[in-house]
């Protein structure tokens, strides 16, 4: 059998959660300086390394079956790829952004203006869909030093921390889309067993970077209040302590709301809570 063929970002960003993920997801492959292919060992997978840019077309035109690349750059390639999974990292915001000390505010006051942006079909369009007559002028990288070179009155560029925009005097004015990394197919290969084998791997590994396992005491008589509070997977297991009248709960509970439902089993009596990772959670 053929193996698949996955293209990941050869260095930069998206590089190290990448191959992190596929280690995590149970793959072994090595990886030198200046590696364009890996074989799986343990897989029928060979990992392409590439520019992020040429990700999404290599994926459309079926040079590679996968593809892992920021959702900002599928956008704005408007390619034809089939997303198979949000990856939750590489997070960051496109965003418009102008000078400190200028009289830009809002979007609307960009009627007449000019954008610099390596995005040009997402910043029209978002401009467009507003009604705004900015004209955008297409750059090839650094755009945020076009305004204090006068060839620009905004941007658009990705922002993560926000650092960068700060450093050069800039303040965001609106967000014009959201990304992170994501998994892409060629249309059709999604239907392969060796796709879905893959893809039960990787969102077992997600979903276990999505929740920690907890082990709490309670005593029996408060048992069932904290049942509701943590639903689990199925249903927490409970297990008898050496001490009468106690039990200790096992369950899972979601990242997003940890600290809250933490807060919920200490006030309805839970003691002696222990919380650890986990490595995949598979359904
Ligand atoms: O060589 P190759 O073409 O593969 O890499 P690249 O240099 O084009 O891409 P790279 O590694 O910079 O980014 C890859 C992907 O990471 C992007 O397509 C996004 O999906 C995602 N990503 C997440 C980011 C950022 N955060 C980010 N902050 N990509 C770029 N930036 C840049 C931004 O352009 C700006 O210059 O970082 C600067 C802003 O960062 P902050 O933290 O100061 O706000
Ligand atoms: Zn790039």
């Amino acid at each position: 059998m053929k193996p698949l063929r996955i293209a990941i970002q050869k260095s930069g960003r998206l590089f190290e959660p990448s191959v992190e993920l596929l280690r995590s997801a149970g793959l072994e492959f090595e990886w030198y300086k200046n590696s364009l292919i890996s074989p799986c060992r343990n897989f029928p997978m060979e990992i392409y390394f590439l520019r992020d840019d040429d990700i999404p077309e290599y994926v459309q035109d079926g040079i590679a079956d996968l593809g892992v690349c920021g959702d900002n750059i599928i956008a704005e390639k408007q390619v034809d790829v089939t997303p198979l999974q949000k990856l939750g990292y590489g997070k960051c915001r496109l965003t418009l952004a102008v000078p400190n000390d200028g009289p830009i505010q809002t979007a609307t006051q960009l009627n007449g203006k000019t954008v610099a942006t390596t995005y040009p079909n997402l910043t029209e369009r978002f401009l467009r869909e507003r009604g705004i007559a900015a004209s955008v002028v297409t750059i090839s990288g650094s755009a945020e030093i076009s305004p204090a070179l006068g060839l620009s009155d905004a941007i658009c560029d990705l922002v993560s921390t926000g650092s960068t925009l700060k450093s050069n005097g800039l303040r965001p004015i609106v967000d014009v889309m959201s990304s992170e990394a994501i998994l892409i197919g060629h249309n059709g290969i999604s239907q392969l067993p060796v796709v879905d084998e893959l893809l039960l791997r990787i969102r077992s590994v997600l979903r276990a970077q999505g929740h920690k396992y907890v082990v709490l005491n309670i005593e029996r008589s408060r048992l069932e209040r904290i049942v509701q509070l943590l639903p689990g997977v199925k249903s927490p297991t409970v297990v008898p302590l050496a001490e009468e009248g106690w039990v200790a709960v096992h369950t899972v509970i979601s990242e997003s709301d940890f600290w809250e439902r933490i807060a919920q089993v200490k006030q309805a009596g839970a003691q002696g809570i222990v919380v650890m990772n986990m490595e995949k959670i598979i359904l």
